[in-house]
């Protein structure tokens, strides 16, 4: 009888297991297995520990996250989670008045919103060298380069022939340039010409540029006008593949309207893979064309650096192992990673292994370059990898709503864990370096859903914590994303330094470090303002009846410019003008300068908009404008 039973409770207690995990399954947000995954996602009071960082400790790592469409780039600590630092970058920021200083307004170049996708880290012999950070928008076609010492954008640069650079910015190793291809395809000069004669008059361009360190200013270098496709992603060859950059491309059936369905019908289109030591050499042998004063390299009459390697349709990311010797396309459309082989591709290129041509470029034979093709069961939608210091490679998987861990010499899988929801990027510990850290990765979702309180119908973007320490991935914490990290790269700490204070400037001739200094001085028309900001007040005219005081006539071109003389770390001031839509904040040394014409006549106080002493309230005075008539 007893034997009986034991079969009987067994089985309800496993008939209990399945409705537990069935129940789970269904049950959306569930912290508990789900059918994609043999690993949990439940947190424990370590996991606890683990992301906490106590007062007076500071985080290992910092991540710089893309803001998407808000145009600016948001500053985390890993593994707090915490964000720092809103750093804007393609739009004007009212917090810190970017854009309506008269030198950032003047950067912006008109522009009031960008589409800010990937972040790209400075390099130093294909690590991380924490100096600057790039950026581009995919809306304006604009490239930028923010310093590190400062957290602040140096210069912003247009960039002609493009429009939308959105598979950039990718560094080469020694950031010797920086790449754009695009993620749109237009006639040059985005001249009109009909869509009928897309595939002869449209080009899908990608812009070399340069980073000019002493003067931090971006230069173009080159462009190739490249066939009207649509150009994704982008990464850089290192160490044995170096010199080399592989780009995904889509739309290479070239539709015109309709791409959901149109730019999806053939079964493969390409990796472009290029030699951009070539084709600087290229440039300086003068085989280029000048395109509206650009160098632009047209690859059907002067191509020596350029091939196709056929992959498998619409692929997204492309991503190059740390050691160089593969690049792996992700499906998109496929659920494959397919892992090709540099050294096969170079052996391709030397043997004219090729299977035909495209636009006059040549297209490598597919099995001669492919390594190997892992499908992982049930994994949907491939989109990016990242790696670890252990020779693994993690995808992020964004329809079935996982991350899944795999060698990539071997194409085993090893582990797979769900993420909530459905990630497009997943940035590792200096994860896309010559020597990624391991430890942290941080999946970027695009959905948070049920997750956290309720905001109405739009739900904010999440990032999840992954601890890859243990024999599984563990997710462990999930904070809520400012919209949208499309990417981000995580940097060593220590790799950062900053500075506490701008240093004195001798050469800025509209900065005052000394009250008895400032000064209010007319020229016809023009008026400007040698002012200071100190802990409390402002002082424009030290010899002044009121030296808070700043009287115009109505029309004056008006030129503030103020420097904030405060040598301590973090007393910021602000200078707002009150009615008059002018704000901007000056950091503890620093000079700005707001330049506006006073068309409206009237009085209008001024005050500090940063909170930085105990009389902050008291630090105003007046801006009165005396009416024409
Ligand atoms: S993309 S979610 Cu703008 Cu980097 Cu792939
Ligand atoms: Cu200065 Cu508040």
């Amino acid at each position: 009888m007893k034997k009986k039973l034991i079969p009987i409770i067994s089985g309800l207690v496993f008939g209990l297991v399945v409705a537990v995990i069935i129940f789970a399954d269904i049950s959306p947000g569930s912290k508990t297995k789900t059918a994609a995954s043999n690993s949990t996602t439940t947190t424990s009071n370590g996991d606890a520990e683990k992301v906490y960082v106590p007062l007076g400790k500071k985080d290992d790592y910092y991540l710089m996250a893309s803001g998407g469409h808000s145009g600016q780039l948001f500053v985390y600590g890993v593994p707090s989670m915490r964000l720092i630092r809103t750093v804007p970058i393609f739009s004007p920021d009212s917090a810190t008045g970017y854009g309506y200083d008269a030198a950032s307004k003047k950067m912006l170049g008109g522009y009031t919103w960008g589409d800010f996708h990937h972040p790209a880290l400075s390099e130093t012999n294909g690590d991380y060298d924490g100096k600057y950070l790039f950026a581009t928008d995919v809306a304006n076609s604009r490239a930028a380069v923010m310093d590190l010492k400062t957290f602040t954008t140096k210069d912003i640069i247009k960039v002609p022939n493009t429009s939308g650079p959105h598979c950039a910015a990718f560094v080469t190793p020694n950031t010797e340039y920086l790449f754009l291809p695009t993620r749109f395809a237009t006639p040059l000069g985005q001249k009109y010409a009909s869509l009928d004669n897309y595939s002869k008059d449209y080009y899908g361009v990608m812009s070399a540029l340069t980073f000019d360190k002493k003067n931090e200013k971006l230069n173009i270098a080159y462009q190739v006008a490249l066939p009207p496709w649509s150009y994704d992603l982008s990464d850089a060859g290192k160490k044995s593949s170096d010199g080399w950059g592989v780009i995904t491309t889509y739309n290479t059936e070239e539709a015109t309207t309709t791409m959901e369905i149109n730019a999806s019908q053939a079964d493969r289109d390409y990796i472009v893979l290029f030699n951009w030591k070539e084709l600087a050499q290229e440039v300086k042998d003068g085989k280029y064309t000048n395109v509206d004063g650009q160098k632009m390299i047209f690859p059907e009459k002067e191509n020596q650096g350029i091939y196709l390697v056929p992959v498998a349709k619409s692929p997204h990311g492309v991503d190059v192992t740390p050691d160089g010797k593969y690049f792996i396309a992700s499906g998109k459309l496929a659920p494959a990673m397919t892992v090709f082989s540099f050294e096969k591709a170079f052996k391709a290129i030397k043997d004219k292994d090729f299977s035909g041509e495209r636009n006059g470029i040549p297209v490598l034979n597919y099995k001669s370059v492919m390594e190997r093709e892992v499908n992982p069961e049930n994994a949907l939608g491939p989109l990016h990898t990242q790696f670890d210091n252990k020779g693994f490679a993690y995808t992020t998987m964004f329809i079935s709503s996982e991350i899944v861990k795999w060698n990539y010499k071997t194409g085993e899988v090893v582990d797979r864990v769900p993420v909530q929801y459905s990630p497009g990027h997943a940035a590792a510990a200096e994860g896309d370096t010559a020597s990624p850290d391991g430890h942290w990765l941080v999946s970027l979702n695009k959905l948070a859903k049920d997750n956290f309180l309720s905001v109405g119908p739009s739900h904010p973007e999440t990032m999840q914590l992954i601890d890859l320490d243990g024999p599984k991935m563990r997710v462990i914490d999930t904070v809520p994303a400012n919209p949208e990290p499309h990417y981000a790269q995580m940097i060593k700490a220590d790799k950062i330094h900053t500075i506490n204070v701008y240093p004195e400037d001798k050469n800025n001739k509209d900065a005052v470090y000394k009250t008895t200094d400032t000064r209010i001085v007319r020229n016809g028309n023009t008026v400007d303002v040698y002012g200071i900001a100190m802990r409390s007040r402002f002082v424009f005219d030290s010899k002044a009846k009121r030296p808070d005081t700043i009287e115009v006539n109505q029309g004056d071109h008006v030129r503030i410019h103020l420097t904030n003389i405060d040598r301590d770390e973090d007393i910021t001031h602000g200078f707002a003008i009150n009615n008059y839509d002018l704000n901007m904040e000056v950091q503890p040394g620093e000079t700005k300068t707001l330049d506006f014409v006073a068309d409206k006549a009237g009085t209008f106080p001024l005050y500090c908009t940063n909170f930085c002493s105990a009389l902050h309230q008291e630090m105003n005075g007046y801006f009165l404008v005396k009416p024409n008539n």
